[in-house]
């Protein structure tokens, strides 16, 4: 499969701005600093479409990027990157405005296919048990990312892979995949996942 394009087509600060078409979406959400923006661009194959920090909460509205590849199943979708969610150190008001913006993005949108779930693979916090327990009931389909696969060592990747199911309780048809922006374990099989999500229903 070929990318034809990956261009940025908006930020969105409300949810007036949220693409109206009903183009199939597939959005990323995750910690803040637990590499969506990194992942986006090494899906894509594009450097600096999503802007990475270092700094945590950096991506603070909703991005929307536009995809083209030459899969018939998938020709065109919306890659969503999202606003990292349990930063403290973001001012309250301003987490106050986009934790419900992330909620009324994925309820809001007609064309939201699925959604990939980003944690740290070193480990996870309360705030990542609350996004799969809200993702589950509100039952979109999802796939579980398991991220910065490289600084663990493949013993330790099997390991965590497993943990996280149990961690989570997740049923057998949630797929979880380890994933690493830098050596880009998991490309393949997140586009095999974005296929299938992309293309239910069409
Ligand atoms: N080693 C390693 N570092 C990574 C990986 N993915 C991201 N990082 C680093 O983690 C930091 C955060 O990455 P981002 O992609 O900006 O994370 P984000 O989830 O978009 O963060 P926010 O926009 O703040 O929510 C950066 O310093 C990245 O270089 C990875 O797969 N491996
Ligand atoms: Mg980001």
């Amino acid at each position: 499969m070929k990318i034809l394009s990956a261009e940025f087509v908006k930020s969105c600060e409300q949810p007036d701005q949220f693409p109206k078409d009903r183009l199939p979406a597939v959005a990323f959400i995750g910690r803040s600093n637990v590499g969506k923006s990194s992942l986006i661009n090494s899906l894509l194959r594009r450097k600096g479409l999503a802007r990475v920090s270092r700094t945590p909460g950096k991506t603070q509205m909703i991005n929307v990027f536009l995809v083209t590849t030459d899969d018939p199943k998938v020709r065109r979708f919306y890659a969503v990157d999202l606003p990292g969610y349990g930063y403290a150190k973001v001012a309250k008001t301003v987490r106050a405005g986009w934790q419900p913006m992330i909620e009324s993005y994925l309820t809001g949108s007609e064309g939201l296919r699925g959604v990939m779930l980003l944690v740290d693979s070193r480990g996870t916090e309360r705030q990542d048990a609350e996004a799969v327990g809200w993702l589950g009931r509100s039952g979109l389909p999802m796939l579980l990312v398991a991220t910065k696969s490289d600084k663990l060592s493949r013993s330790e990747r099997a390991a965590s892979l497993s943990a996280l199911r149990d961690v989570f309780d997740l049923s057998e048809d949630t797929d979880v995949v380890a994933y690493s922006s830098v050596t880009h374990e998991g490309r393949d099989e997140l586009w095999q996942a974005i296929r299938k999500m992309v293309m239910s229903d069409a």
